[in-house]
């Protein structure tokens, strides 16, 4: 018996090679490839704490909010704000900054068919996410006159089809050299007794590790050695779903460095008690994100004296990462510091014994996942600030409804409003701030209200706005 096969018999899960011998060379081949990828220690182990009797609750004890630096427009520190955007432009200017995109999912809450960040979605153009967030490092590599790096996480799923995406559209005018893609990792499914899915007779149901998986691709892909190279210590990273975010924001970037932070984050005010989101939380002295799902509503629902929400902080899935310490994160067995799999159940489709395909009803089994804000507790000094949700965030996700691709490209057209006021321009909207105009503005003629009031003075003539708008470079 091949050593491998022999292992997964002895560790109890056998039924992977069930049906082995009538499979031909190449399935084979790949069926021990994907195998070799488990680590059977692992997943006894995630079975033992995660799925038996002994698999415990969300640990609620001691939990209370975290503090936040706010916005000078709420209270902050307008001096301290200034010193942190001169704090990160500098950064920039001597090249210690690159961006970071997780991109391993597919469009697939919203009815697309292909690696989220192909999907269209600015308002007039349709220009992909995929461009909006390279318009936008360019951008700012041109400004601070150091080009930045961006480093592109996707999955097994994706990786080929995301990298011909940038082919085909020339990497959107990035040069090859500082556009990296890292592969995610992977872990297998299981049954609710541990024993490992197969999808089909010759493949082992297999998914991504999550977002947290990011610090470990990076380590393995080689990003962090070359990030040493550059003398680049600070990564931003953001999700691929968000084309409002600031995915270079000098000021983030200054609070992260002045507070000797190993990661840090940014945070909005709910928007109200069952937004979505995550909870920054202060635990046993810590700071910890309490994802959504794990916060019961009523304490998501409790109020302070003034009546404001509790645990206001929600967590966007924005933040600086200090280079040393994703190394840290990366390599556990060195350091202690390991990131915990969650559980999902989820209905995964797989074969009866005979080699029949079963799509289930309910979910079957669980999947396994690493979550990148579990790396908080770990850090020396994280640092949480506040943003303006209008400027930062608007994500894509669900095909209609709250998030969807009507909600964001609404968003996009009042930042584009806000900013064309800001210049002095006449534009009529409803009372939400819309414009009954169209507008587009690429990132390369401004990615921010700063940015877009530089360029917009510089134009001569000014173009009329009244029947709508396409500002490009
Ligand atoms: C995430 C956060 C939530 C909030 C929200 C903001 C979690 C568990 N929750 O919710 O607290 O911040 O975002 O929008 O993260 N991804 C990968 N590989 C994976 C899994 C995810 O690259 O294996 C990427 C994915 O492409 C996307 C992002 O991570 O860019 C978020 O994943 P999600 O859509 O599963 O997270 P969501 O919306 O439940």
């Amino acid at each position: 018996m091949h050593p491998l096969i022999d292992k997964f018999h002895r560790a109890g899960q056998g039924q992977v090679f069930a049906h082995f011998d009538r499979l031909d060379t190449a399935t084979q081949t790949q069926l021990l490839q994907d195998a070799s990828e488990i680590d059977l220690a692992e997943v006894a182990q995630l079975s033992r704490t995660l799925l038996g009797a002994a698999a415990s609750a969300v640990d609620l004890a001691d939990l209370n909010p975290a503090p936040y630096i706010s916005l000078p427009q709420h209270g902050g520190d307008r001096a301290a704000w200034v010193q942190a955007k001169t704090t990160g432009e500098t950064a920039l200017r001597n090249g210690r900054v690159a961006a970071f995109t997780v991109a391993g999912g597919q469009g697939t809450r919203l009815g697309y068919d292909g690696p989220k960040g192909t999907f269209p979605v600015t308002p007039v153009r349709a220009r992909p996410l995929f461009q909006v967030f390279a318009e936008k490092i360019l951008a700012a590599g041109r400004r601070y006159g150091r080009p930045l790096h961006w480093f592109i996480m996707t999955s097994h799923q994706n990786h080929d089809a995301t990298v011909a995406f940038f082919t085909e559209h020339k990497n959107f005018g990035l040069a090859e050299q500082y556009l990296h893609f890292l592969r995610q990792g992977r872990m297998p499914a299981v049954d609710f007794a541990g024993k490992i899915l197969l999808e089909s007779p010759g493949a082992i149901a297999m998914s991504p590790d999550g977002h947290g998986g990011s610090l470990r691709a990076l380590e393995r892909s080689g990003a962090l050695d070359l990030m040493q190279r550059e003398g680049i210590d600070c990564l931003s990273y953001f999700q691929v779903d968000n084309p409002l975010v600031r995915c270079i924001d000098p000021a983030f970037i200054g609070w992260h460095l002045l507070q000797g932070s190993e990661m840090s984050s940014k945070m909005v005010p709910k928007a109200h008690a069952g937004e979505k989101v995550g909870h920054f939380c202060v635990q046993h002295g810590k700071l910890v994100v309490v994802e959504y799902s794990d916060l019961p509503m009523d304490r998501q629902e409790e109020t302070d004296a003034t009546g404001q929400l509790r645990f206001i902080a929600g967590s966007i899935a924005i933040h600086m990462l200090d280079r040393e310490f994703v190394r840290r994160m990366a390599r556990p067995a060195n350091t202690g510091a390991a990131l915990a799999f969650h559980r999902a159940n989820k209905k995964i489709p797989t074969i009866d014994d005979r080699g029949n395909p079963v799509k289930p009803a309910e979910a079957n089994g669980v999947k396994f996942e690493l979550f990148v804000f579990d790396a908080l507790p770990f850090a020396q000094n994280p640092v949480v600030i506040e943003t303006e949700r209008a400027d930062d965030f608007s994500p894509v996700k669900n095909a209609g409804g709250t998030d969807s691709p009507q909600t964001c490209r609404d968003d996009q057209l009042r930042q584009f409003t806000r900013w064309l006021r800001t210049c002095g321009v006449e534009v009529a909207t409803d009372e939400s701030g819309l414009p009954n105009i169209r507008i587009e503005v690429s990132p390369l003629f401004g990615y921010d209200a700063e940015t877009f009031g530089e360029a917009w003075r510089k134009l001569d003539p000014v173009p009329a706005v009244s029947d709508g708008l396409c500002l490009d470079a």
